[in-house]
């Protein structure tokens, strides 16, 4: 049985990309290995939040867990600021990284870009704080779309550091990158991932999307004039997106895709992965109104971060002790 660890921020409504990228593949753990999937709200708070819309979205994303279907009774679903280890933790990583190699980090260089002048400093500590959330828990194994890599180098580079300096303690975990959505790119710039926090809202399907929503949203995403069913990511970005999102749904493999739509243009495909993506969100979003006021909700979190502490502080215990960072 191996150990699975991996977060989502609750920095806005989870997106298309963030369900074939990470979420859903969070599932194919859940009978078989130990997981801990957290919402890792101290993340979140590295881009300004507005806290009524962050504390809106830590609970709604708990529920969207859930109604992907996460069961409780098999993993281990926590709220991160209700687990102190982690930002404990995440101090001791930040005193063995690099300045220069958190500079070097392509997610910090992008949301620095976008914040002028002031730029948080947690925006720069973030990835050790997001290595002390894996190693806590003795991962072996983190799902994350394939933007995550560069961090999941720098948390396995700062493992092999630490257990290098202060004798063998941390397991160094392995990235788990979906099959097919690992990178769904946005509808409006597709050569830009599609992205939560992103301003243009027709350029994201959102999970919590009404039918209508999604199905304007496909029709005036940004596709070339040839109007030919070709994946030709290099010269034809939007529509190969799109054969992406409908192959991370199906599995149909490209050639498929194409000889399916051949002679029949963009509006009839546009059409079909409208029909697909709303039958594929419809469940999830039934269940997600069921348990967004729910009491079950609260129990389920409370129960969590008991258990996430119980084998978190675990490990904080040795690494201080391995550091000589204690009394006793
Ligand atoms: P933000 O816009 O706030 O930075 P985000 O949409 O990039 O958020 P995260 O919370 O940073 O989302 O990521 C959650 C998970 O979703 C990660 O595993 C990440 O790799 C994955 N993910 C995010 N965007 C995409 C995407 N466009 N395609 C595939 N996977 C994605
Ligand atoms: N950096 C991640 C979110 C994240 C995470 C984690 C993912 C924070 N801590 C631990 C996996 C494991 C992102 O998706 N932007």
């Amino acid at each position: 049985m191996s150990v699975i660890f991996s977060g989502i921020q609750p920095s806005g409504e989870l997106t298309l990309g963030n369900y074939l990228g990470a979420l859903r593949n969070f599932l194919d753990y859940q009978d078989t290995d130990e997981c801990y999937y957290c919402i890792v709200n101290q993340h979140a708070i590295t881009v300004p939040q507005d806290p009524k819309e962050l504390f809106h979205n830590t609970r709604s994303l708990a529920a969207i867990y859930l109604a992907a279907g996460l069961n409780p009774d098999k993993v281990t679903l926590f709220v991160q600021s209700e687990v102190p280890q982690h930002v404990q933790l995440g101090w001791i990583m930040q005193s063995i990284s690099y300045v220069g190699e958190l500079e070097r980090m392509t997610q910090y260089k992008d949301k620095a870009q976008k914040q002028g002048e002031s730029i948080p400093t947690a925006l720069l500590t973030y990835p050790p704080l997001m290595a002390a959330d894996i190693l806590l828990y003795g991962t072996n194994y983190v799902p994350v779309g394939d933007d995550q890599k560069q961090h999941m180098e720098l948390t396995r580079d700062l493992a092999e550091r630490f257990n290098r300096r202060f004798g063998e303690t941390f397991v160094v975990p392995e990235i788990k990158v979906s099959e097919g959505g690992a990178r769904i790119m946005s509808l409006q710039e597709p050569t830009k991932k599609m992205s939560k926090s992103d301003d243009n809202q027709n350029a994201t399907i959102r999970l919590l999307d009404t039918p209508d929503q999604i199905v304007k949203k496909l029709k005036r995403a940004q596709t070339d004039s040839d109007n030919a069913v070709r994946f030709d990511k290099e010269n034809k970005p939007g529509i190969s997106n799109l054969m992406g999102i409908y192959r991370a749904i199906t599995k149909d493999s490209y050639e498929a895709i194409e000889e399916m739509y051949a002679g029949k243009g963009y509006g009839a495909f546009k059409s079909d992965i409208a029909d697909l993506v709303v039958s594929t969100l419809e469940p999830l979003q039934q269940r997600y109104n069921e348990l967004i006021n729910s009491p079950e909700l609260d129990k389920i979190l409370d129960e969590g971060a008991v258990k996430a502490q119980a084998k978190a502080s675990v490990m904080y215990d040795k690494v201080i002790h391995a550091m000589g960072l204690c009394r006793k």
